[in-house]
């Protein structure tokens, strides 16, 4: 095919070329000048006619699409520098579209009035210092001028800031934008490329507590009127962070972070307003949906990616929404609910703070269960029937089929301790239970010997002998039925019986 290709397009070449001498040929017998004269002429008026032709051309085909261009109509910028930066495009527009028309329109007049015509001579011009500087002096002052304007524009535009803002972060990568905001502390966290993972994204170095409120939501939510900084980084190849509507348009490059400050002007919901009454927008959103949103309803703002970063480069969108200040407020609250370190990393191997943590909510349970067990000593004392007049020692465990206690009942016997001292004149009687597996006789040996634990442990943190009696009950006093394991693993219970106080 490619070769075909390629010897059809010798074959017309070489027909034309013969054509060509054909012509001349001709000419030569009609006269060569007269035909050469004849051409020139009908080609001078060809090109007089395609100047006009383009022209009228660039001037319609603007205002046909003056709609949907940015800077103009309903497209003025979004934030508060990209109307300094509208305006210096407009002002280079303004110069280089003089040089354009006048440009076009003398090359294409140079043709037709200069052609050919016999006895005319070129001019020999081989040099003029004059026609130099001024041609060269008025492009250097117009580009000056523009330059500096720039300058001026982007310097204010980049300027770091000192006031108030908002910073978020935006990561590119292949393919799509990872969003992360502060949270309520309204700082970023420090992150780190080698602590990637699929469940840290960014990076987050979980031992700067900065990160620990940071969320990643998926779209970009703003206030009207706050200063924003982006913080703006790739994960493996350039992207370019392009928010078209606000004039933000930043490389983000990996291993070097880049940023950009603006402050955005008009809400999503403005921006709309604006475009209900522009033509263009007054379609459908989804041609094939009679439903659908007209295309001015169904309008948000975008985030792109601008740097052709791989295939599914197309893809890398996001949702960019300005909203008043109040309901900025509400999402962020909401946002900070789905925080990242609470929801993905909280107690999970990653966590620094895992032990800690565990510890802490340790200690908290530990206190929970003191002051439940608390009232229901006091419960008990205050109770008026004999059967009420008792409370269960929930968390006191002995070793398996043992009396032995087990290392956590010290932390209700304790409790324990401290009510006897509390209430002086309080005695109990202590009442081992088992479950009714095994010898009944046994049974009631080994209540009997857990209650005495019980009472050993009390005594030995100087509790007097003589408040307290330790009894074993065996498996005549259940509480449950004892056909399923959970009814016996309640029957096997230690209780405190208030004899008198
Ligand atoms: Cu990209």
């Amino acid at each position: 095919m490619g070769i075909i290709i390629i010897l059809s397009l010798i074959l017309i070449g070489i027909v034309v070329v013969q054509i060509a001498r054909i012509t001349e040929l001709a000419g030569k017998l009609r006269g060569e000048e007269e035909a050469m004269m004849d051409s020139n002429r009908r080609n001078g008026a060809y090109m007089l006619l395609f100047v006009v032709g383009f022209l009228i051309f660039c001037v319609i085909s603007a205002m046909y699409y003056k709609n949907w261009m940015l800077g103009y109509g309903p497209h003025i910028s979004a934030s508060e520098h990209g109307v300094a930066l509208d305006g210096l495009f407009d002002t280079t527009l303004f110069f280089t579209g003089i040089v354009f028309v006048v440009t076009q329109i003398l090359l294409f007049w140079y043709s037709y009035k200069y052609q050919y015509k016999p006895g005319r001579k070129v001019l020999f011009l081989a040099h003029d210092t004059r026609l130099e500087v001024f041609w060269t002096a008025i492009p250097a002052a117009v580009m000056c001028f523009l330059v500096v304007k720039g300058l001026i524009v982007w310097n204010e535009a980049m300027a770091d800031t000192n006031d108030e803002y908002i910073e978020i972060e935006a990561m590119g990568q292949q393919f799509n934008w990872l969003i992360r905001y502060p949270g309520t502390d309204n700082r970023l966290g420090e992150r780190n490329y080698k602590l990637f993972t699929a469940s840290n994204p960014f990076g987050q170095d979980w031992t700067d507590t900065k990160n620990l409120d940071d969320f990643h939501p998926s779209e970009i939510v703003l206030p009207k009127g706050k200063k924003v900084r982006v913080r703006i980084t790739s994960k493996d190849v350039l992207h370019n962070f392009d928010l078209p509507h606000f004039r933000v348009k930043m490389d983000a490059i990996p291993g070097l972070p880049t940023y950009f400050v603006f402050t955005p002007t008009t809400t999503t919901e403005e921006y709309r307003e604006r475009l209900k009454t522009t033509p263009e927008y007054q379609a459908l959103s989804d041609p094939d949906d009679p439903g659908s949103p007209m295309l001015w309803e169904a309008f948000n703002y975008e985030l792109a990616c601008a740097e052709l970063c791989g295939k599914g480069h197309y893809s890398m969108k996001r949702v960019v929404k300005i909203v008043e200040q109040d309901e900025y407020e509400a999402w962020a609250a909401l946002q900070q609910e789905q925080a990242w370190y609470p929801n993905n990393v909280k107690g999970k191997d990653e966590d620094p703070f895992k032990e800690m943590n565990a510890a802490k909510e340790k200690k908290m349970e530990l206190e929970t269960r003191r002051k439940n067990f608390m009232e229901s000593i006091n419960n008990a004392i205050n109770a008026t029937e004999a059967k009420d007049r008792m409370f269960k020692l929930d968390y006191v465990k002995y070793q398996t089929g043992s009396a032995l206690l087990a290392d956590e009942s010290s932390d209700e016997l304790d409790n324990l301790v401290q009510a006897l001292t509390d209430f002086p004149n309080l005695r109990l009687e202590l009442a081992g239970h088992t479950d009714n597996i095994g010898n009944p006789a046994n049974n009631q040996a080994l209540s009997q010997k857990r209650a005495e634990s019980v009472y050993t442990y009390l005594t030995g943190k100087g509790i007097a002998s003589n408040r307290l009696t330790a009894v074993g009950y065996g498996d005549t006093q259940p509480i449950e039925s004892n056909d399923n394991e959970e009814g016996r693993r309640k029957n096997r219970r230690t209780e405190a019986r208030i004899t008198s106080n």
